[in-house]
């Protein structure tokens, strides 16, 4: 028997950062606990992290490459070698860049898992402009708008000493997201910081809250615009701020006064006009304070017009880059996304030949296409025929709005490949499974591409079957196509703390590196903009013709520009509830998480479930325009009789068709992505509102 070895590494069971001690004993990880010493998440550890090894061991994932053999639908899988299944993607890739062009290879991710910069630089080597990523309803559709209004994603300073915090559509008792750690936030309020919520739900946070704002879902840029109102007419502002730091603050102003007075904003939001009122003054007159805003915000019309006209509170209060406030981090020297990726490789030629590059113009500006525009192109043609796919780390049948239309795209797809750890049901419509590492599997500087000013150690700490580590897998399809790639993943790691001064083996023993804490960049050398000010003006949007200020634009499918619709589907969808023990559509079939969550839940409020005849518990029937889905209902009156918070993600493996079930609790059949719904300056899809009818269901 072996002894037990300790290896400290950093956990991206969600996306990542919270530090591990992975036990390893004969060549197996028997268990992890959390790293005290993390100065992320000083030793806490979630479900998701607990039940890695239950992830990694399990007897369904996949472990070899694979080849389908036969028909889309009822071929059969087939085990076959690296060499096998890395020279057909070459091959096939380059026979399609020879008869027509990169452009007709679609390579694409889901969310941050800390492999963006290999797989973006292995599509701008390819020469491909049609990366197909999250980015548009999720995070980077955050940073993008935070780039042409001042230059960098303020995130909020829990280490400086912020007196107020404001949930704004964030969960992260729960999520954890990006940049935040809910324990962050625990001890701010431990130490007396105030709380104002801003979710439709009784959340966590709004239990806790001196104020809850409980808005009507989608309507945050309103609410935005608004407290801007207040704060404007009681003059609460920072004048100096204002004089010398914002760009087009008089045409701003204009607008706000004319069109965002409380009471217009309560008919929008359904909160209460002196509720908004008192809540702008608290932000306004509490400082330092934070805004954590969180992904609902971006997933609908608009994403881009609640950032833009949030970073103007942070901005005209005085919290922007500020300690305590909202700061603009400098991340510690390594090379960026961006520069590892060799965006610059791309001309002006081929970006314009990017599936909506002058459609959603900001999500064009940070590299990635709305997956509508693939799936049209796919099936129609239009304006021209994708070839193949390679997608990493996704399951769009089940995450991105209108399923089906993903799923029937996908399976039209000529040649498809896929990088995961499961057969999931997107996965069934490939034609080559690569076998991803897990994160206990890999080398990595992780959290590079989030803004939190830190990187950290992922340390391999075993491998499993024939799985390599996405990273990898980039690396030597590269090679194989002539690009430029180094021997090694480490190598490549090297390059990327090259500016640092550490190689990889020099930054396992530190474990994490931080950047410098600077406050008030800008009183230096002004904002990253082309006015080196706070664009509440968009010089950028100006000059491609679109409205350079906020606004808000009612939801398209609501019972405001909708009656028609609603009046047969009365309530709003509100699709996109996590749970904590989930990550989105992967951990079904991971025995100690699904116990905790067996069945798919929406919550409904008692008086509507009433009308309806369902008990709490009962399964229930959910209908769109678009689709009817099942799930069991969960009587909480924490939220409003109109709305209907439902999870999202849903699948089950455990069901071995190669459907997997896909179609029976996936709320993305009842979400819409026709191009008139989404933002029109990002792409964003309105994930989280729509309309709705439930009804009771058969089943138990
Ligand atoms: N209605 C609705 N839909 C939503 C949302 C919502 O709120 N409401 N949220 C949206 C958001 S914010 C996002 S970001 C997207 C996420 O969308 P996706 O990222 O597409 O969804 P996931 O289920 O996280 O991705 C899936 C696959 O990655 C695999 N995977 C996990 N780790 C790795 C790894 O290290 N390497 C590889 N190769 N594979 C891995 C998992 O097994 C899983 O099958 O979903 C969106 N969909
Ligand atoms: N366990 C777990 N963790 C995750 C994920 C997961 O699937 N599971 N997904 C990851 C990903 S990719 C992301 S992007 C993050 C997202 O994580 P967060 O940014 O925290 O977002 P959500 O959890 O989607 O929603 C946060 C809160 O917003 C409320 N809300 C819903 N709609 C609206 C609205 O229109 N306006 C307002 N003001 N509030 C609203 C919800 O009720 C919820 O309480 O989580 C990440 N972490
Ligand atoms: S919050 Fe995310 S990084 Fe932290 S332990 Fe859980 S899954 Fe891992
Ligand atoms: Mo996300």
């Amino acid at each position: 028997m072996g002894e037990i070895k300790k290896i400290r590494t950093a956990c991206r069971s969600c996306h990542g950062g919270c530090g591990v001690i992975a036990h390893v004993k004969d060549g197996r990880v028997i268990k992890v606990e959390g790293d005290p010493d993390s100065p992320y998440s000083h030793g806490t550890l979630c479900s998701k992290a607990l039940a890695i090894t239950q992830l990694a061991y399990h007897p369904d994932r996949i472990i070899y490459p694979m080849k389908k053999v036969g028909d889309k639908l009822s071929g059969k899988w087939e085990r076959i070698t690296w060499d096998e299944a890395l020279d057909t993607i070459a091959t096939k890739f380059q026979s399609i860049i020879d008869e027509y062009g990169p452009e007709y290879i679609v390579v694409g991710q889901g969310t941050g898992r800390d492999y963006e910069s290999h797989l973006y630089r292995f599509a701008n080597q390819l020469g491909t402009p049609n990366v197909l990523t999250a980015g548009h309803m999720c995070y980077v559709s955050r940073v993008s708008a935070s780039l042409v209004t001042c230059g960098n994603l303020p995130v909020v300073d829990y280490n400086g000493g912020p007196k107020l915090i404001v949930m704004w559509a964030c969960n992260p008792l729960w999520t954890n997201p990006d940049e935040y750690r809910a324990e962050w936030f625990a001890r701010v309020f431990r130490e007396g910081a105030k709380l104002i919520s801003i979710d439709p739900r009784r959340s966590y946070y709004a239990e806790r809250a001196d104020l809850w704002l409980q808005i009507r879902p989608g309507t945050d840029a309103a609410m935005s615009m608004g407290w801007h109102h207040v704060i404007i007419e009681e003059e609460l502002y920072e004048k100096d701020f204002v004089e010398n730091y914002i760009h087009g603050w008089d045409a701003f102003k204009e607008r706000v006064m004319k069109d965002y007075s409380p009471e217009k904003v309560q008919e929008i939001t359904w909160v209460d006009k002196d509720l908004i009122r008192e809540s702008a003054r608290m932000y306004a007159t509490t400082k330092p304070a934070g805004i954590n805003w969180g992904v609902p915000t971006e997933q609908n019309n608009n994403c881009t017009d609640f950032t833009r006209a949030t970073i103007g509170l942070m901005a005209i209060t005085g919290n922007l880059d500020a300690p305590g406030g909202n700061a603009l981090f400098v991340n510690p020297p390594t090379r960026t996304v961006a520069e590892f990726s060799r965006h610059r490789d791309l001309s002006k030629e081929v970006l314009a030949k990017r599936l909506g590059a002058n459609d959603f113009i900001l999500g064009a500006r940070v590299a990635f296409i709305n997956p509508k525009k693939a799936w049209d192109s796919i099936v129609y043609g239009e304006p021209y025929q994708l070839k193949a796919g390679l997608l990493c780390g996704s399951n769009p049948v089940v995450t991105r709005a209108n399923g089906r239309e993903a799923y029937e795209a996908l399976k039209k797809l000529g040649f498809f490949v896929i990088i995961d750890h499961f057969m999931t049901p997107t996965a069934e419509l490939a034609d080559i499974f690569l076998p991803a590492g897990t994160w206990l599997e890999q080398n990595h500087v992780a959290d590079n591409w989030k803004r939190h000013g830190y990187v950290f150690a992922r340390v391999k700490c075993v491998e499993i079957g024939e799985a390599w580590q996405d990273h990898k897998i980039f690396l030597e399809l590269g090679k194989r196509m002539g690009q430029e790639w180094w021997p090694t993943v480490e190598d490549a790691l090297d390059y990327l703390l090259e500016p640092s001064g550490l190689t990889f083996e020099q930054f396992k023993e530190k474990m994490y590196l931080q950047g410098e804490n600077v406050y008030y960049k800008y009183k230096e050398r002004g904002f990253s903009t082309p006015t080196r000010k706070v664009e509440l003006y968009s010089t950028f949007l100006e000059k491609r013709g679109r409205d350079p200020l906020p606004k808000y634009v009612e939801v398209p499918e609501s019972p405001y520009s909708t009656p028609e619709v609603a009046e047969k589907y009365p309530y709003i969808f509100n699709a996109g509830l996590r749970s904590p023990n989930f990550f989105h559509t992967a951990g079904r079939m991971v025995p100690w998480l699904r116990e905790l969550r067996p069945d798919p839940i929406a919550e409904i409020h008692p008086e509507t479930a009433e009308k309806h005849g369902i008990k709490n518990g009962q399964w229930m029937y959910i209908e769109s325009p678009r689709g009817r889905i099942k799930m069991r209902a969960k009587l909480s009156d924490g939220i409003d009789p109109r709305v209907i918070p439902a999870e999202h993600g849903w699948w089950f493996p455990e069901i071995k068709d190669p459907g997997h079930g896909w179609d029976i609790s996936n709320a993305n059949l009842l979400t819409d992505n026709a191009y008139k719904t989404c933002d029109q300056n990002m792409g964003s899809t309105c994930l989280r509102v729509c309309q709705c009818n439930i009804s009771p269901c058969e089943d138990k």
